[in-house]
């Protein structure tokens, strides 16, 4: 059975210079570019919300980015302006090989709940789509790299373990944004959920 290669959020605005800068997050361009050529099926996700969406700071009054606030779907980090569909910051890094990939997958484009996962909106509950897609292609085998390693990365690889699919995470194709111990974190949820982390 064919393995895709999931390649998570490699967009401007969490590059060095973008609204929700993660460091290095462009120094995996090359290395992703080149492990596409060793995948059957390329997949790229791209973070896109609506203007004014409830996951930006912006929306909370008194709150600053990186703060919790409490939503009806649980905690939520609260982000800097970013990914806004359509702008410059949403589009994903100009060395970045799009080519490839046979699907691009959109979230949180929800204006109430964020998205880090690729297959589950933050309620947890509600899908993106992808699982059906990898199911009917027949896809059982995930790699998966790109930014951030704690957030999206993780939420991704976590959800995709759990739905059963063998989940491999290249943490040398990662970057972290690693606010509060959430790297830390992220790596003891992806490896109690069964993910392997290889670099
Ligand atoms: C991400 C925070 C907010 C990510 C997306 O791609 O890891 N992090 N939106
Ligand atoms: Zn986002």
């Amino acid at each position: 059975m064919p393995e895709a290669l999931l390649v998570i959020d490699v967009q401007n605005d969490f590059c060095p210079g973008g609204a929700l800068a993660v460091p290095d997050g462009d120094a995996i361009v090359p290395g992703i570019n080149a492990l596409m050529a060793g995948f059957p099926v390329v997949i790229l996700t791209q973070d896109w919300h609506p203007a004014g969406h409830s996951s930006f700071a912006s929306q909370h009054p008194g709150k600053a980015p990186m703060e919790l606030t409490e939503m009806p779907y649980g905690p939520q980090v609260l982000w800097p302006d970013h990914c806004v569909q359509g702008s410059p910051g949403a589009g994903f890094h100009p060395d970045l090989t799009i080519d490839r990939a046979d699907l691009i997958l959109r979230k949180g484009f929800n204006p109430a709940i964020d998205s880090y996962s690729a297959f589950f909106e933050n309620d947890r509950t509600t899908p993106t789509g992808l699982e059906g897609y990898l199911r009917t292609r027949g896809i059982d085998r995930l790699t998966l790299v790109g930014l951030a390693t704690d957030f999206c990365v993780n939420y991704s690889a976590v959800d995709a373990a759990r739905l059963g699919f063998a989940t491999t995470v290249r943490t040398d194709l990662c970057r972290a944004i690693d606010f509060g111990g959430s790297l830390a974190a992220a790596q003891t949820a992806m490896q109690d959920a069964g993910v392997q982390l290889a670099a």
